[in-house]
């Protein structure tokens, strides 16, 4: 062998072939980074206006009204093309502006591209112009953190998913201090303008901030980002204005991608359960999209479960001329009889495998989990308020939160007129188990949300669904269906007769695919008893090994792995749809911001149609708003959209239920949706959902 040439490591770094091979730059990269998304007819135009649209009516809460006043009666405002303004328009439109913007909560694909949007609009009416960028968030506005974005920066980020260009952060503005400290950065830093890049949380922020600037005329706009898809705008007359939030078409389908290889792992290796569980907070729109992606076996929609009626109670109760309010939603329990049914149908079938998919925030839609939630949430906001402490500072351990309810449901008994938490709650709270407990105590969000993403969902309902399984293998009616043709074969291959044995041992052998051994069949015991018993051995004879092994083919062995798609999800580079949406939204937010308009949210109507079809419109944030509970108190906030059981895509997933968990003898009817693709052709250029929707009522 030739001697090889010792270098040392330093000099193996300098060499310029491993230099490529290692960098941090690769063609996928290059091209990314130099796309120019393409951009809706009205940007092409030298200028544009706006035009106030009074044909979008909302129903305003009397709150909002209150405290919202000088942005409530705002309207949609539809952005359009101007070619020959006139001089004081120009004036104001080249104007030279100082505009801020930041990201708020989790990351989304596309913000990058807002941001370049906004900043290539600024910059070409005026170059003077000057975008800052606020970092970690609106923690960056109140502490004044900005950091002035540049050509170089911008192009470092284009096409580009995350927020790591300026980071982001979960911080409310939520007090008069970080408001006026907010106010004290804008006059620093001269702003004209500032945007809210952020979900419901952050445009509700948008909204009040809007409000608090009002008089000095510095403007707000908001834009619609997160990956859970629950911003979602219709009118009072279901007039669709915002039909996704950015980022949750890249989001869904990156899950959709690992998720479907997972079908493919599943049904070559036919041994496990997949549980997927797959992030979006409380709504399941990701896991819907997921659905209609991958047709995973089984898919949870939270919404669709908070719609369960059960019939059987209804009926019952109305013989006796009641009213069962336990008939309406569903319980964790009655949740698992559903799972266990999917696996149970599927393995008489012969496939003890198979994918199921469960939105974070599937427990929110399950009655018992709601009322928990709700209680703890009151008792820690009250705990906070009426000792001017923090609840989890002074009971950091589960033993110590667990003895506070304790306490609390003591007190009740004293107390008639404390009902919040009684001993029936303190009973049920402690039979679930303690990393549930531990969940379902975990501290907020600084805007009041139950972080389920920390929650082991999937933990909890399949803890059930095992339990459950295991009862119905001793009642023997889970078992793995035994295909026709192999038993035969192994039976004659050591010379039984499978006709006389199939009547002993299954209880349906008449002419079905899959054989199912008799529910009285659950151990060697009890076959050789059977055996026995029809005479189809002697007591003192043994189980022939075919026998044998026929049986212990039926015995399933239910297997699980789980996994979490969420952060992996939300950091993936946008697709093409997010791409050129938040490039437009961009371009939208500096068309507001050039036409004075304050307080709305950039949005593109008929998303859902072609992209010659978009229209880049605001939406005003304060009719939207509504009171909800946070935090133990009712607080004005953006309404978030949930799944609509009654659209197209939920009846379409609905529809092909049964088809995708294939509990029949043959294939999977797995889709196969591949990676996402920035260049090529890729078959659905939008999220299904989507395209299902605009298919409207058929
Ligand atoms: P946003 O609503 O801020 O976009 O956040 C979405 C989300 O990714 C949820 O899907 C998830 O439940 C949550 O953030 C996770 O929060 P965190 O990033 O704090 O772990």
């Amino acid at each position: 062998m030739p001697e090889k040439k010792s270098i040392s490591i330093a000099e193996l770094l300098k060499n310029p072939q491993v230099k490529k091979a290692t960098g941090n730059i690769n063609p996928e990269l290059i091209e990314r980074r130099e796309y120019i998304p393409p951009m809706c007819d009205v940007f092409s135009k030298p200028y544009t206006a706006l035009q106030d649209n009074t044909d979008f009516k909302f129903n305003v809460d009397r709150e909002a009204a209150k405290q919202l006043p000088d942005i409530i009666d705002n309207k949609v405002q539809t952005v359009i093309g101007v070619d020959f303004p006139e001089k004081s328009f120009k004036k104001i439109y080249h104007k030279k502006r100082n505009i801020g913007i930041l990201f708020s909560g989790g990351p989304a694909p596309g913000g990058h591209n807002v941001i370049a949007g906004l900043y290539d609009a600024a910059k070409k009416a005026n170059p003077e112009s000057r975008i800052y960028g606020f970092l970690l968030g609106p923690d960056g506005l109140i502490e004044n953190e900005a950091t002035e974005l540049t050509d170089g920066l911008m192009d470092a980020y284009r096409n580009m998913g995350g927020f790591s260009m300026i980071k982001t952060g979960r911080t409310k503005i939520d007090t008069k201090e970080k408001m006026s400290l907010s106010k004290e950065t804008c006059k620093k830093l001269e702003l004209d303008a500032i945007v809210i890049v952020g979900g419901d949380d952050s445009n509700t922020n948008a909204a009040f901030l809007a409000q608090e600037m009002f008089e000095a005329g510095i403007q707000v706009i908001g834009v619609p980002k997160t990956i859970d898809g629950d911003i979602q705008v219709s009118d009072a007359n279901d007039n669709v204005l915002c039909a996704m939030s950015f980022g949750f078409h890249t989001a869904a389908r990156a899950f959709a991608n690992s998720i479907s290889n997972l079908c493919i792992d599943s049904s070559s290796d036919v041994k496990y359960w997949h549980i997927c569980k797959v992030m979006g907070r409380v709504a399941s729109h990701p896991a819907l999209e997921v659905a209609l992606q991958t047709h995973a076996n089984i898919t949870l929609i939270g919404e669709d479960l908070a719609d369960y009626t059960d019939r059987n109670r209804i009926e019952k109760a109305k013989i006796k001329k009641a009213i069962d309010y336990n008939a309406y939603g569903i319980t964790l329990r009655h949740l698992s009889r559903v799972i266990c049914n999917g696996i149970l149908r599927r393995a008489a079938a012969g496939k003890n495998y198979g994918v199921i998919v469960i939105p974070e925030g599937v427990l929110e839609f399950i009655n018992e989990i709601q009322v928990f939630i709700i209680k703890l949430n009151t008792i820690i906001a009250e705990y906070n308020e009426m000792h001017d402490m923090d609840f989890h500072s002074d009971f950091p351990l589960l033993d110590n939160k667990l003895e506070y309810l304790r306490r609390l449901a003591r007190f009740s008994r004293e107390d008639g007129s404390f009902s919040i938490w009684n001993t029936r709650d303190d009973d049920l709270f402690n039979d679930i188990p303690g990393f549930f407990q531990e969940g379902l105590l975990m501290e907020r969000d600084s805007h009041g949300n139950f972080p389920f993403s920390q929650v082991e969902t999937d933990k909890v309902i399949m803890g059930l669904v095992t339990d459950y399984l295991n009862i119905l293998k001793e009642k023997g009616t889970y078992k793995i269906g035994i295909e026709r043709s192999y038993y035969r074969k192994v039976l004659e291959k050591e010379g039984m007769n499978p006709d006389y044995f199939g009547h002993v041992l299954f209880k349906n052998y008449g002419d079905v695919k899959f054989l199912l051994i008799k529910e009285s069949i659950i151990s060697m015991k009890t076959l050789k008893q059977t055996l026995v018993k029809k005479g189809a051995i002697g007591q003192d004879e043994k189980i022939p090994d075919s026998v044998k092994k026929i049986y212990r083919k039926s015995v399933p062995n239910f297997k699980t792995q789980t996994h979490f798609y969420g952060y992996d999800g939300r950091g993936n580079d946008p697709t093409r749809f997010d791409c050129i949406y938040t490039y437009n939204l961009g371009l939208t937010v500096f068309s507001l911001i050039a036409n004075g308009s304050t307080g709305r949210m950039a949005a593109i109507k008929n998303l859902e149609m072609d992209f010659s079809k978009w229209e880049p419109i605001g939406i005003p944030i304060a009719p939207l708003m509504h009171l909800e509970e946070r935090k133990g108190k009712l607080s004005l906030v953006l309404e978030k959209s949930v799944v609509d059981i009654n659209s197209t895509a939920f009846k379409a997933v609905k529809g092909l239920r049964e088809k995708w968990l294939a509990a029949t003898p043959g294939e999977d009817n797995f889709r196969r949706p591949g990676p996402i693709r920035f260049t090529g052709k890729s078959e659905e250029d939008r999220p299904i959902t989507l395209v299902l929707n605009a298919i409207g009522d058929i």
